[in-house]
């Protein structure tokens, strides 16, 4: 008997993804997810010989070791994704769609891999990897008018500030919830209308980014800003799109969103949307990972903050 896995970040990128290729080809699958921060996914597959291993918007140089375990067990896997992948293994039970471009996000490439039949969901996603412009580019062909487009933006952001949290204990729903939830649905405007989730979403993010919006940066000249947010539950959802927010309103300027944690910071960097480039370079120097647009540290040790200032701005203030 095959076994199907799905294995997706619990962002609104994985879940789309996902969405889009099981409307398709519907299976019944183990689902394996989390915050979106909970990138090592694939350590939690028991899949062996004949079993098929999907794998949504989680980097392959992250999950390397892993895979290549299922592999070796005989799974055969597909692997969608669009953050730093590394070396791509070669072998015949592995099919990789990557591509780190800066104008995609795992659900565009699925869009791509299956022509384009699941768009709207695409369209989704990418408002809430914040790809507004490539989320209406692929929206063109499908007759959307303005509010639509505006309530497809409002979805994306708000699945996607659902994966925020340090663990799936900070998030308001499951991802596995939202996405069986969605998967009831072709059409995300009944989605919308069909179920409270957008709305309680909507309304608690709109609270969070109350709140940010009150602190004030602790650095900001015209080409990067940082923003340091407290140690608390809010500040955990709220990081992702508060960054996103500052990135839409200052186009030109690198952000740097840090939370407080026991020994340090969690970290989320984002180039100048105008020159989407630095981010995921930046955070490697300090253990994190990420793609050149949107990068991220996991774990700041409290010493190593005035290394990261002096070191984001010079990746970002001299262009
Ligand atoms: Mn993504």
């Amino acid at each position: 008997m095959t076994t199907f896995y799905d294995v997706f970040n619990g962002d609104a990128d994985g879940i789309c993804a996902l969405h889009q290729l099981r409307l398709t080809d519907p299976r019944a699958s183990v689902l394996v997810t989390g915050a979106k921060r909970d990138i090592t996914l694939l350590d939690r597959v028991e899949a062996c010989r004949g079993d098929r291993v999907t794998v949504l918007d989680i980097s392959l140089a992250r999950n390397a070791a892993a895979l290549e375990r299922l592999l070796e067990r005989g799974a055969s896997c597909r692997y969608f994704d669009h953050h730093f992948a590394g070396e791509i293994p070669r072998h015949p039970e592995l099919e990789t769609c990557i591509d780190t471009a800066s104008d995609v996000c795992t659900s565009l490439l699925v869009d791509r891999y299956l022509k384009g039949s699941r768009r709207i969901w695409a369209v989704v996603a990418a408002f809430g990897d914040n790809l507004a412009a490539p989320a209406r580019d692929a929206a063109s062909a499908l007759n959307l008018n303005e509010l639509q487009l505006a309530q497809l933006q409002s979805l994306g952001e708000c699945i996607n500030y659902n994966a925020y949290g340090a663990s799936v204990d900070d998030l308001m729903y499951h991802p596995a919830d939202l996405y069986e939830s969605i998967s009831h649905y072709e059409d995300p405007f009944q989605f919308i209308s069909g179920e409270p989730i957008h709305e309680v979403l909507r309304a608690a993010r709109a609270d969070d980014l109350y709140r940010a919006g009150e602190i004030k940066p602790t650095l900001a000249t015209d080409q990067s800003a940082i923003y340091v947010l407290p140690d608390s539950a809010w500040s955990r959802r709220v990081n992702g799109a508060f960054i996103n927010q500052l990135a839409t309103v200052h186009p030109q300027r690198a952000h740097a969103v840090l939370v407080a944690a026991a020994k340090g910071y969690h970290v989320s960097v984002r180039s100048p949307l105008e020159n989407a480039q630095g981010a995921d370079a930046l955070c490697r120097e300090f253990g994190g990972n990420g793609r050149h647009a949107a990068a991220g540290i996991d774990a700041l040790h409290a010493d190593d903050y005035e290394r990261f200032v002096a070191a984001f701005g010079n990746a970002f203030d001299q262009i």
